[in-house]
């Protein structure tokens, strides 16, 4: 119970270092952003992703948490709903939101993201992502991790995401 307890207290100090972390280096003020995808024209209609990537975590020991970001893209005639996620290596994934609350940066879990048809809808630092917690191993550039995206539809979505570094270019 020590263990469960102490593991508790460190995940939300880990959140709160991650928030601190993203309004640091990515500099965002977590204002809403328009889409920059725009679904393509011909093909045929579908909910795809894309610039899907995972922050590289920033120790080396199990049991740590990060974020996933992409980009939902969807070009069906009907609108999707996204409402979970898994992630290879991760015990648990969450779709959180990142908004500014006052001058502290927030970020608490939401029921779902809906992608209304032909719309994209962008996960980004300081906005929607996916939290990926309880993580088995580290996560360092150039290691990839598989992402199951799970719509209400009972749509399941597949994508390899890149992990890239804490600070982007
Ligand atoms: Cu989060």
């Amino acid at each position: 119970m020590i263990g469960l307890r102490r593991r508790r207290l460190h995940r939300w100090t880990g959140w709160l270092v991650l928030g601190l972390g993203i309004l640091a280096l990515a500099g965002c003020g977590g204002a809403d952003k328009p889409a920059t995808a725009t679904p393509t024209t011909g093909g045929t209609p579908a909910i795809t992703v894309r610039d899907a990537w995972v922050r590289a975590t920033t120790g080396t020991e199990p049991g740590q948490m990060t974020a996933a970001y992409l980009t939902l893209v969807n070009t069906l005639p009907h609108g999707e709903r996204l409402i979970g996620a898994r992630a290879e290596g991760a015990g648990a994934v969450e779709i959180h939101e990142t908004t500014m609350q006052g001058e502290m940066m927030h970020m608490a879990p939401v029921s779902g993201v809906d992608v209304a048809a032909g719309a994209s809808v962008v996960l980004e630092p300081g906005g929607l992502h996916l939290m990926l917690l309880d993580l088995d191993r580290a996560l360092a550039p150039d290691d990839v991790v598989a992402l199951t995206l799970i719509f209400e539809s009972g749509l399941e979505l597949v994508v390899e995401a890149p992990v890239r570094p804490l600070v982007q270019e």
